[in-house]
């Protein structure tokens, strides 16, 4: 079976002295690049978000960063602004491989919804493509590796598994948010939703 590697945000801003920046995320690069090579296929996503976008505390008068709201889709965590397009922190780490990408993948761009998941922004309806793209390739085996575990990388690999594609997350090569156990919440959420944690 064809298999695909969907590498989710390896961005700066998700990186130690990033905007929104993930413990150790900078330590996973390396294992994604050689795990590139073992793939049929490499997507990467890009979080790309313009900077009135309602995922960010500072659009939110007297918000906190990391307090939660409720959207008209659902509950939203509001962060401090990252991945603004077209700065510095919105581009991949460096030392990533990106010349082994076949797609790139960008979410988030709509200022109204976030979009944790690479299928579906979060009203869980509003389709990315990426879907119609991998069934037309014939990839029905997807690995999913970087950031964040708790957020963009869970979201995708279960709404991977909905999908009917067969979705493993290779743990070692991500690096979790883990706000308030949010880490191993994901991790049995993921579980339930059939994704294979290796
Ligand atoms: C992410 C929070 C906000 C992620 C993206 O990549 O996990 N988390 N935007
Ligand atoms: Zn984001």
């Amino acid at each position: 079976m064809p298999k695909a590697l969907i590498v989710i945000d390896m961005q700066l801003d998700f990186c130690p002295g990033g905007r929104l920046a993930v413990a150790g995320g900078d330590e996973i690069v390396a294992g994604i690049n050689d795990l590139m090579a073992d793939y049929d296929a490499v997507v990467l996503t890009q979080d790309w978000h313009p900077h009135d976008h309602a995922s960010f505390a500072d659009n939110h008068p007297g918000a906190t960063a990391f307090s939660e709201v409720a959207m008209p889709y659902g509950p939203q965590v509001l962060w401090p602004a990252h991945c603004v397009i077209g700065s510095p922190g919105a581009g991949f780490h460096p030392a990533l491989a990106v010349d082994c990408a076949d797609l790139v993948i960008r979410k988030g761009f709509r200022p109204q919804i976030d979009s944790y998941s690479a299928f579906y922004e979060n009203d869980h309806r509003t389709a990315t493509g990426l879907a119609g793209y991998l069934r037309e390739r014939d990839l029905t085996e997807l690995a999913f590796v970087g950031l964040a575990h708790d957020f963009c990388v869970a979201w995708s690999a279960m709404d991977a598994a909905r999908l009917g594609f067969r979705a493993t997350v290779i743990e070692e090569a991500t690096r979790a948010i883990d706000l308030d156990g949010s880490r191993e919440a994901a991790r049995e959420r993921m579980r339930q939703a059939g994704v294979t944690l290796a």
